[in-house]
């Protein structure tokens, strides 16, 4: 055990990967003269195995940008421009100190929001200290919906919660389908899991509205038009059923409502189905005799899929399949949208909700815009961290009004000076991940990983647990909860009598093994016992029915207006993450430029030809990418990939396109249910 690796100026340390990304991977830090020189995968992991992405191998060229923010500032110029003055953390934190306490004098706590997400997934920088300190501040409390909230709403309503395959056993696997998801970019493991499993025969099956390298990779690319996938997978159903490739015993052991379902499929033909997704009838057959005579069977249920405003639906619809054909009891089959259930820590005795007294509102981050320019009574002061809202949150336009509200009091803590800290009063330089103590959890994988510190701080920087305890001092806050260190903290939240799977995880045995696997033996043997109202896979749900929704799976097309002719489809590139290095030279360079993948009608019909520069628009906004013509994506499909930063002379904010609506559950964000046109750029 060596808790002091950040002391130490040579060497090689264990580390783990904080980026917002399933596969958690194991690092290995190396150091010369207390300096990183170079980040590699850790051979030790068990999952990840030494093996991790380009973004992070280049990583180094990002801790040490000349760009990083080293001390705090404060804004001397407009908002927006950019000009900043260095000031002390004394200054900083006293000036926020200051300025909140007399917005709650004159206007109540309510008036500060917190707006955070996962640029750091470490439990204690994301979610921990921030959750206690503005419980007790009483701010208006952040919905945190922009990523996974719809599908995961969706998932629970037919298995309980978030519980789904172990990766690992997926090198048995015989049928892999990767339902939007663009694995080779965003879980490169499941690839490598898969890779092995096709060494004996396994076949993988890309389902997605762009044939980008997840596509190109699979043995069977089926391209479908935007929003429309619970019609195919109720297709799918449809045939599974009127075929008899259904496995009855686990359907009556372990389902509630397999007889409604039955009935209720029957609308679902092949030939309607076709219409509805653009998939061929005969594509519908051959999927579905693939899916209920292969075994074991296993889906990776993206995210692509659920940033629709039918999102919701279908996760809780593509969740049904695997039960159909049995395939939960089968080691391999079965279906991963997330993991996290397993490793779920006691977020009550960490994040202290009780430390809130009065209820608060609550403001869905994904209508930030709207919140910040149409909401009485209004927000005063944002506190933003883990995260870059100007280019990450739909109807970017709006957003960018709010933030340039002068009345709004705005601190950013982060690493760099991103688009959104050009509109802050308060800038606080943060640590990078390597530099603080914190525990890891993965929503794809079941390890729970240990991070010590393995370098010095950068600069003057502080971790965001580190900020929030300087700030209740400042705010004459006495709560023993707001000074706990980070070592009680997670002692505290590792509690087996809440969640079972972490017995035997223990802060002590982490320090000796920091990577240790959920037992998932510890409980009844999953899927025997779910936490649904039945406790079994719910194909009918009663508990939907009740919140209004249909309790049978239902496809319902996306409510995007038909004024712009193209369905627009914004997703993650190869190396970035999210906008995290899109501010990174490197990074930058492998990504070259942001592209618009048109197919070769559309592109005929505007007269526009590969290459060219274009205007991307819609009644919320326009950008300025480059068209790559190809059939890659269907006609009636616009794709671009990578949320760019925007630099002088550019307009690649794609986010200035996408719609602020709520998804059907969970307020979830329906960024790829956008419609726009394109038009050749003079
Ligand atoms: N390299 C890289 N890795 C990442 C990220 C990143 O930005 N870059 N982001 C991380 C984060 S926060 C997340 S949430 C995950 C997301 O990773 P994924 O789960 O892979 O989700 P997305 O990349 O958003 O979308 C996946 C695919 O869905 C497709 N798609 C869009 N709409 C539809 C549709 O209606 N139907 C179908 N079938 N396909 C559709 C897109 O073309 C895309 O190829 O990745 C994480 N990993
Ligand atoms: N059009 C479109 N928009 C999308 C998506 C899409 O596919 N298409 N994907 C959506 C999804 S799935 C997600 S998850 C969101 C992600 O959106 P964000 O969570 O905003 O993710 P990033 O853009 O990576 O920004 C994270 C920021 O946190 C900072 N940071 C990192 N570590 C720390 C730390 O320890 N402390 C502090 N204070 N700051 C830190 C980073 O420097 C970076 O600026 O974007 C969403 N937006
Ligand atoms: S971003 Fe994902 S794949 Fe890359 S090192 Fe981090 S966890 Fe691994
Ligand atoms: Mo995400």
């Amino acid at each position: 055990m060596n808790t002091s690796y950040a002391a130490q100026k040579d060497g090689v340390f264990p580390s783990v990967c904080s980026l917002d990304c399933p596969d958690t991977c194991g690092l290995l830090v190396h150091k010369k003269d207390g300096k990183i020189i170079k980040v590699t995968g850790d051979p030790a992991h068990p999952v990840t195995q030494g093996a991790i992405c380009n973004k992070v191998r280049n990583m180094t060229a990002r801790i040490y940008d000349p760009k990083r923010l080293k001390y705090p500032m404060k804004r001397v110029g407009a908002k927006g421009e950019g000009k900043f003055e260095r000031i002390t953390w004394e200054e900083a934190i006293g000036t926020i100190a200051e300025k909140w306490k007399s917005l709650i004098a004159k206007h109540g706590a309510e008036s500060i929001l917190p707006y955070s997400f996962y640029g750091n997934m470490g439990i204690l920088n994301a979610e921990g200290m921030d959750r206690r300190f503005f419980h007790h501040l009483g701010a208006s409390q952040l919905e945190r919906t922009i990523c996974t909230s719809a599908g995961t709403i969706g998932y629970a309503y037919t298995m309980g919660g978030s519980y789904g395959t172990d990766p690992e056993e997926t090198t048995e696997t015989k049928l892999f389908i990767f339902w939007g998801c663009n694995a080779v970019s965003t879980n490169m493991h499941q690839v490598t899991l898969a890779e092995k499993a096709r060494k004996n025969g396994a076949q993988v099956v890309v389902i997605d509205v762009h044939k980008n390298q997840t596509g190109r990779w699979a043995d069977w690319f089926i391209p479908i038009l935007p929003g429309t996938d619970t019609a195919l997978a109720l297709g799918l159903m449809h045939v599974l059923f009127a075929e008899n490739m259904i496995d009855e015993t686990f359907l009556a052991d372990y389902t509630f409502g397999h007889e409604e379902l039955r009935e209720h499929v029957k609308q679902y033909d092949p030939a309607s189905v076709s219409e509805i997704t653009g998939v061929p009838v005969e594509d519908i057959y051959k999927l579905a005799r693939m899916y209920g005579t292969t075994s074991p069977s296993f889906i990776r249920i993206g995210n692509g899929p659920q940033h629709h405003d039918n999102g919701g639906m279908f996760v809780r619809t593509v969740a049904c399949l695997p039960a159909l054909t049995g395939q939960w009891h089968v080691r391999g089959g079965g279906a991963i949208k997330g993991n996290s259930g397993f490793s779920a820590v006691n977020f009550q005795v960490l994040q202290r909700p009780d430390l809130l007294k009065n209820r608060t509102r609550s403001i869905n981050m994904n209508q930030i815009g709207e919140a910040l320019t149409e909401l009485t009574p209004p927000i005063y002061s944002l506190f933003v961290y883990n995260s870059n809202p100007l280019v990450v949150a739909p109807n970017g336009n709006k957003v960018r009004d709010g933030f340039a509200r002068e009345d709004v009091f705005t601190v950013v803590h982060d690493l760099f000076l991103t688009e959104t800290a050009h509109y802050a009063d308060v800038i606080l330089p943060a640590t990078s991940a390597f530099e603080n103590l914190d525990l890891y959890t993965s929503y794809w994988h079941y390890y729970v990983n240990l991070h010590q510190p393995v370098i010095e701080r950068y600069g003057e920087s502080k971790s965001n647990v580190e900020v929030f305890r300087l700030l209740s001092e400042a705010m004459d806050f006495t709560e023993q909860a707001l000074k706990d260190t980070e070592e009680e903290m997670i002692r505290q939240m590792l509690d087996d009598s809440v969640n079972p799977y972490l017995n035997g995880i223990t802060y002590e045995k982490l320090l000796e093994t920091p990577c240790m696997k959920i037992d998932r033996s510890k409980r009844p043997v999953f899927p025997g016992t779910l936490p649904t109202p039945s406790g079994k896979i719910e194909l009918y749900s009663e508990r939907m029915e009740k919140e209004g929704l249909p309790p049978l799976p239902t496809y319902e097309p996306i409510r995007e207006e038909e004024t712009f002719p193209l369905l627009f489809v914004s997703a993650p590139n190869h190396n970035f993450l999210n906008s995290t290095f899109s501010n990174n030279e490197v990074h930058v360079k492998l990504e070259k430029i942001p592209r618009l993948h048109l197919h070769p009608e559309e592109a005929r019909k505007r007269g526009i030809e590969n290459g060219e520069k274009v205007r991307v628009y819609n009644r919320r906004g326009e950008c300025e990418l480059t068209a790559s013509v190809g059939e890659n994506v269907l006609p009636g499909v616009a794709v671009s990939q990578g949320l760019w930063a925007e630099s002088p002379g550019t307009k690649q904010l794609v986010n200035v396109l996408t719609p602020s609506r709520l998804a059907d559950m969970g307020g979830g964000a329906t960024f790829f249910s956008a419609r726009v046109e394109v038009e050749k750029l003079s």
